[in-house]
């Protein structure tokens, strides 16, 4: 008997909101890899998954994953899950739509005394944005056994580097190795998420199957010029750092329109000293190109710090730009994007396939089994932005078609 409430939606909704209420900035949504309100969601998804009977711990990366054994103990575990960080005044449904959905598939899954040929986690990731530290997915990383060790010893814009944010979280930076899980423990991941983009609203359809993950590339830039009297000093005489870093931000845009398909992004930016009456000295900003083809990617990279370069010896200031990711493009598992199609068709929907521009948790768990994707339609396509929402009804419907792809994947019927 096919339910007609959106039961499952609004559980999800539910656990969504009570998530929202953790931010480390009154008035708004910003919950940072380790910081105390990324401590206290993980302490509340912790809580939500023992009472739904699941075996649950915050691991040494401060990752949060509860487990339901299948029909005998020790079975490759299927799992379910997002990130519960957040970019800086953020939506609330970017990342812990797929961890509620998780968690209510194994509710469901529980409640209906389902024996599954695998076991089930839910997990909750914690640095999917890596927004406050040099890392890249670092928590799924860990995971797939491609943590690097120099991730610890990077810095937030406090100074404070990653082990010791680690440690005063209550997490184990020394313990991080042994979360390494080997690809015979996992039977495939598959993550629900907003599709932060305007396709399935176009096409009036609450969910879509993800194709694939762009290839991506972030660094840190420097310009250093010379910090001097803006009153006293002719402009045929400065070196500033920020009409440098202006005009490099200008052509990372040109040089990102150039290549077909790519993206490129000057996303933060901060000035040193910083006073009015003082030239520039110092520009730290950041870059974040995209592609589908990761050639074309690197060689964007490679142009834009060649016009850097050539911008910094006109003006005379220094320029660096160290890279602290570059995740290849990913294809996700055909099999399970066909589990996902099924289960969404069987609930009587039309799934478009469609890539991701944004990068997630999958391109980690990708290296340890078959994973695979569910997008889920969001108002306008707004995401990174307070204004990001889903309705209700599509909330549910995304969670009954990843129920749906569970039992597909199980063998039972839907
Ligand atoms: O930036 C991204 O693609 C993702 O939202 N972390
Ligand atoms: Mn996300
Ligand atoms: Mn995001």
């Amino acid at each position: 008997m096919t339910e007609t409430t959106p039961r499952l939606g609004a559980r999800v909704m539910a656990l969504i909101d009570d998530l929202a209420r953790h931010t480390d900035e009154p008035g708004r949504l910003t919950r940072l890899y380790l910081s105390p309100a990324h401590r206290a969601t993980a302490e509340a998804v912790l809580g939500l998954m023992r009472e739904a009977g699941l075996a649950a711990r915050i691991d040494a990366a401060g990752s949060v994953v509860g487990r339901m054994e299948g029909r005998e103990p020790g079975l490759p575990a299927l799992v379910l899950g997002s990130h519960i960080d957040s970019v800086v005044d953020a939506g609330r449904y970017d990342g812990p739509l797929g961890v509620a959905a998780g968690l209510v598939v194994a509710e469901e899954v529980r409640a209906r005394g389902l024996a599954l040929p695998f076991a089930l986690e839910v997990v909750a990731f914690g640095d999917e944005e890596n927004v406050r530290f040099p890392t890249s997915l670092s928590t799924s990383k860990a995971w797939a056994g491609q943590y690097k060790s120099e991730w610890l010893e990077g810095r937030d814009a406090a100074g404070t580097t990653l082990r010791e944010a680690l440690t005063q979280f209550g997490g184990d930076p020394d313990g991080i190795p042994a979360l390494a899980r080997s690809p015979a423990e996992i039977a495939g991941y598959l993550e629900v998420h907003i599709e932060q983009g305007p396709a399935l609203e176009a096409a009036a359809q609450p969910v879509g199957v993800v194709s694939g993950i762009v290839g991506l590339t972030r660094a840190r830039c420097a310009v250093t010029g010379e910090a001097n009297h803006a009153g006293t000093v002719p402009m045929g005489m400065r070196r500033d750092a920020l009409a440098a870093a202006a005009e490099m931000a200008l052509a990372v845009e040109h040089l990102g329109e150039a290549v077909p398909g790519a993206v490129a992004t000057v996303g933060a930016l901060s000035v040193a000293p910083g006073a009015v009456n003082v030239i520039p000295g110092r520009i730290d900003f950041s870059l974040d190109l995209r592609a589908p083809e990761d050639a074309d990617r690197h060689s964007l990279f490679a142009a834009i710090q060649v016009e850097c370069r050539t911008i910094a010896q006109r003006r005379a200031v220094g320029f660096t730009c160290e890279t602290y990711m570059d995740n290849a493009a990913v294809a996700l598992d055909p099999g399970f994007q066909a589990a996902f199609d099924r289960a969404a068709r069987h609930l009587g929907h039309a799934p478009l396939r469609l890539p991701s521009g944004a990068t997630h948790d999958a391109v980690a768990m990708a290296a340890l089994g078959p994973s695979a994707m569910l997008f889920v339609r969001c108002r306008r396509g707004i995401s990174h932005n307070p204004a990001e929402s889903i309705t209700l009804e599509d909330a549910d419907a995304a969670t009954r078609v990843l129920l749906g792809t569970v039992l597909d994947l199980a063998g039972l019927t839907h």
